[in-house]
């Protein structure tokens, strides 16, 4: 499958006119970087000081030490920790705008409203504050002051976040470990400094640094931001709408939104809507808003916007040239989209201050200013939307239907219908009696060196027909729905007697007149929180450690910092967590070793590395067996 772009009809209709038209498309950039370079896939290539570069002969007999004396396994454990690292800063980042704008919002200084007080309130509980006779706002801010003090803590103290949100037992490893993390600022500081020339050269002490980041990006990266986006803008419930290309409709004006933090993108939906007006004094029938990458999931989770499609093919969404303005926000977008843009009508449009490209149109964006930017940008695609050239047009008929909003408080809410006063016993019953016969999680990107969502779809088709429930977030996400994994037909072509008959039973409990897809769509990757809270009460539920859990965790077609360190996050879990393409670690055995084996006895997980979707299918359902066998339940 290696030589096929892309699973995904509707892209591939479109590669011959992004050829035709002159788009260059990632698919083209990938060949023409062929081949890469080996030292850099191995991981071996140090630039940490500027004697270097140095790169290691990990086969023949070239040199086996940088010019300081630093060896593969220290090049390969420093790279490997700086990428973490980075993934980590990225979340945290996230987080942090989110705190801030909770914050303006409670205090009456930003158009924000603090939608969902249920869930605020839970979450001070969490932190032991008293919640009666206080206004939603004087808890908010209580919230948000808890959420200064781990950034502005400057002692040893660990992270509350962390503290009150993860496993008691897990806890207790990460102690014994001496990787609780503290100020999340500090550690990824601390991350940069001890990988910088002379510094640490231990792999195992730099390896269980990495576990840290992941800690840090699981909990004041993802949960912070999820809390505080759900407080923000609502828990998510369930949204029946519809995924790919074919979203897009011709006579509308098409509003993309692209990146990660759902600040923007909210009020974006709430402009599209009040300007319709608008857009059809300008001819067309009105504005639809879709959804690219995690903006595109946090929109689709609270407000049922449509999923347009994933990281790979966010240039081809141009190249159906109905697409009259696309605004980004942070990460997972690519340079490239101006120039892809420039051989149609399509406007870019940027927002943040750390993300601009040449060629796009720079909108800033701040809370104070939020409405304002949204109906400058709105107006901008109707105004866009008169630029369009039909004859460019071509709008691929593939869409699927999906249900999405599996927030756990929705999993929760559907569960109830069957046992109000313990909800999770169905699904832990139906865990235990084998018809589930475990739960894994997939989530993260596309990345071009594998065909476009053939990992994730083949991985997940084996898994479901082999009973196991699957969960997913992100560009993931975007793949099992572009493919009808998240719809009731799902249920009924994909998945295994066992599971069938729960997913059905549970839908129709539930209300919903139908079964529940085979695939439970939680969100975002900052969204992953959510499948930890999902993990941490079942095994609070159980009773046992989150690494005997028969769960585990993949990201088939990882390409982002971001999937390394949540992966690493989900290893900290407890939970075998597969890789689909091989991160540049192999040019380190002990390394390599560390991370898919000799950690697990004293952290409880790691990494399984499978290019192969079938076979990662058997290696995950082995693992679950094993874990099942263990806990005594039957196979
Ligand atoms: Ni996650 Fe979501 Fe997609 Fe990967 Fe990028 S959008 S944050 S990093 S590519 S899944
Ligand atoms: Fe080379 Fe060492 Fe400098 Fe890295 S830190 S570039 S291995 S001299």
């Amino acid at each position: 499958m290696k030589s096929q772009k892309s699973i995904d009809p509707a892209v591939l209709e479109l590669l011959p006119k992004a050829a035709l038209d002159g788009a260059e498309t990632v698919w083209d950039r990938h060949e023409a970087q062929q081949p890469q370079c080996g030292f850099g896939s191995l991981g071996v290539c140090c630039r940490h000081c500027v004697q270097g570069p140095c790169r290691i002969d990990p086969f023949g007999t070239g040199p086996k030490k940088g010019i300081c004396g630093a060896n593969a396994d220290t090049i390969v454990a420093r790279n490997l920790l700086r990428q973490v690292a980075g993934g980590a800063a990225a979340h945290v980042d996230h987080a942090y705008e989110a705190v801030e704008a909770l914050e303006l919002a409670a205090n009456g200084e930003i158009n924000y409203t603090i939608t969902d007080e249920t869930k605020l309130q839970q979450i001070a509980r969490g932190f032991g504050l008293e919640i009666s006779g206080k206004s939603k706002a004087e808890l908010a801010l209580e919230v948000v002051e808890v959420a200064y003090a781990d950034l502005a803590n400057h002692g040893n103290k660990p992270v509350q976040w962390l503290m009150a949100n993860a496993p008691k037992e897990r806890i207790a490893v990460w102690k014994s470990l001496g990787i609780l993390p503290r100020n999340p600022d500090r550690e990824i500081r601390e991350a940069m400094h001890q990988t910088t020339m002379g510094m640490d050269a231990d792999p195992v002490n730099l390896v269980l640094a990495t576990a840290k980041q992941g800690l840090v990006d699981g909990y004041s990266g993802l949960k912070l931001a999820t809390d505080m986006q759900d407080i923000l803008f609502g828990t998510p419930t369930p949204v029946v709408t519809e995924a790919n290309l074919g979203v897009l409709k011709e006579d509308y004006v098409n509003l993309i939104v692209h990146g990660h933090v759902p600040l923007l993108s909210e009020k974006i939906v709430y402009w599209a809507g009040k300007l319709q007006e608008e857009a059809i004094l300008a001819g067309a029938k009105g504005i639809l808003v879709s959804g690219i990458c995690c903006t595109g999931n946090e929109v689709l989770m609270r407000k049922g916007i449509p999923l347009v499609t994933n990281f790979l093919a966010q240039e081809i969404a141009i190249v159906t040239g109905a697409v009259d303005t696309m605004i980004v926000d942070v990460q997972c977008i690519m340079p490239s989209l101006t120039q892809v843009a420039s051989c149609y009508h399509t406007e870019i449009v940027t927002t943040m201050p750390i993300v601009k490209l040449p060629g796009a149109t720079h909108v800033p964006f701040t809370l104070e200013s939020a409405d304002e930017t949204a109906q400058e940008i709105v107006r901008k695609a109707i105004t866009s939307y008169g630029r369009r050239d039909s004859k460019k047009i071509k709008i691929p008929n593939y869409k699927r239907k999906i249900m999405a909003g599996f927030s756990v408080e929705a999993i929760i809410g559907a569960l109830s219908a069957v046992d109000p006063d313990q909800p999770l016993k169905p699904l832990v019953d139906n865990i235990v009696n084998g018809n589930i016969l475990g739960v894994v999680a997939t989530v993260g990107c596309n990345n071009v060196k594998v065909t476009q969502d053939f990992m994730h779809v083949e991985l997940v088709k084996e898994l479901v027909k082999n009973n196991v429930l699957v969960v997913a977030t992100g560009c993931s996400a975007h793949a099992l729905a572009k493919a009808g994994l998240m719809n009731s037909e799902g249920t009924e072509t994909y998945a295994g007697e066992g599971l069938k008959a729960v997913l059905c039973a549970i839908g129709q409990a539930a209300g919903l007149g139908a079964p529940l897809p085979p695939v439970l769509h939680m969100g975002s990757c900052v969204d992953n929180s959510r499948i930890g809270d999902l993990v941490t009460a079942i095994a609070a539920y159980l009773n046992v450690d989150t690494s005997l859990l028969p769960v585990a965790a993949s990201a088939p077609e990882l390409q982002h910092e971001k999937a390394l360190s949540i992966g690493t996050w989900a290893v900290t879990m407890g939970l075998t967590t597969h890789l689909g393409v091989v991160p540049p670690v192999l040019g380190s055995k002990a390394v390599t070793e560390l991370l898919t084996n000799g950690l697990t006895d004293v952290i409880g997980g790691k990494f399984y590395v499978e290019t192969d979707p079938l076979k990662a299918a058997q290696g995950l359902l082995e693992d679950i067996r094993a874990k099942r066998k263990k806990l005594g339940l039957p196979n």
